[in-house]
């Protein structure tokens, strides 16, 4: 007999941590959580780990004999910037392991005669602005525009909604009448930000670097220029978007894919935001090539109507209450401890 459980890839990262604590005061079933990486000690208390790569078939196929999986939420990916270095890993990781996933889930809804609901998180990576005046004559981009990322990530992204719709919309669907096998759900993310935990490898990192430098009283040197616009959001909304969208009726959902998105801000005036907790705070901006023509590609913000509109998606978190109540006083804790 299966044990009945939900799935969490890529669960010793950032939006893992965040999704883990807040499922494991309300989910009754087992959480089983996979990646390459132990859990922290805290974390590892509340699920169950696996410890290995979502590219091992043998331990993929191992789970899948040994449980009936509710849900998957699929975290693990290589961002943006370690992608840019690693394209063929990054394709690997990003593409081979949504694809071996998306099959678990196919076979594991055969057994069960229901579908499993695979919940995405993709990017504002997934949109590709060609110059700076294109980005500033097209502040709120919708889902379908400007599908052209630039970087290895975003690329991945963007086939893996595709991929995902596939398998919810086609796959081994002869008719209208076939049910659902793999109900795919998307949400594009701005930049997080963690008061807890400090991301690596992306592009919107130099964000939560700046904050989580200034708590330690370290100089930051932020890699893209003061002018730098994208959307950012924090880890509670996040994580409230991926749940939200994971409880909707399939019935309210009008596509694969939404946007959410919070509060669209400058690097200056990110700066400006941790000068007020930090005052001693020493920042400064040395752009990357690199890293700053990936920023610049990405829209300044999204328009997230429809998510709104079809499962009530509203982030708790303005600019103002994300840093005055959340991020200052838990990272101040964080670094004082
Ligand atoms: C990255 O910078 O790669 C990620 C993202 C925006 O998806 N944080």
């Amino acid at each position: 007999m299966r044990k009945k459980a939900i799935l969490i890839t890529g669960a010793a990262g950032e939006i893992g941590d965040a999704l883990i604590h807040r499922l494991a005061d309300s989910y009754s079933d087992e959480i089983l959580t996979l990646d390459l990486q132990p859990m922290n000690a805290e974390v590892s208390r509340k699920v169950t780990h696996m410890q290995g790569s979502i590219l091992d078939k043998s331990l993929v196929d191992r789970l899948v004999s040994e449980y009936e999986f509710d849900a998957i939420y699929h975290l693990a990916a290589l961002l943006s910037t370690r992608a840019e270095f690693t394209p063929d890993a990054a394709h690997q990781v990003n593409v081979g392991g949504t694809m071996q996933l998306l099959e678990l889930a196919a076979q594991q809804s055969q057994w069960r005669g229901e579908p499993v609901k695979f919940i995405f998180p993709s990017s504002i990576a997934a949109y590709g602005l060609p110059d700076l005046d294109t980005k500033h004559a097209h502040p709120q981009v919708r889902e379908w525009e400007w599908n052209d990322p630039t970087t290895m990530y975003g690329c991945n992204k963007l086939y893996c909604e595709l991929l995902g719709g596939y398998y919810s919309k086609n796959y081994k669907q002869l008719s209208a009448e076939d049910p659902i096998m793999v109900d795919f759900r998307a949400v594009r993310f701005p930049g997080l930000i963690s008061a807890f935990t400090v991301p690596s490898g992306g592009t919107s990192d130099y964000g939560p670097e700046m904050l989580h430098a200034a708590a330690q009283g370290v100089p930051y040197a932020a890699f893209v220029r003061e002018d730098t616009t994208i959307p950012f959001m924090a880890m509670p909304d996040a994580v409230d978007a991926l749940l939200d969208m994971a409880a909707a009726p399939r019935e309210n959902l009008s596509r694969v894919v939404y946007n959410v998105t919070c509060f669209a801000i400058s690097a200056a005036e990110f700066r400006d935001q941790v000068l007020k907790a930090f005052p001693e705070a020493e920042i400064t901006f040395k752009p990357d090539v690199k890293r700053q023509g990936i920023v610049d590609s990405w829209p300044m913000d999204t328009d997230d109507s429809l998510a709104r509109k079809d499962w009530s998606w509203e982030p708790k978190y303005s600019l103002e209450r994300c840093f005055v109540e959340y991020l200052v006083p838990n990272i101040k804790n964080r670094y004082t401890d």
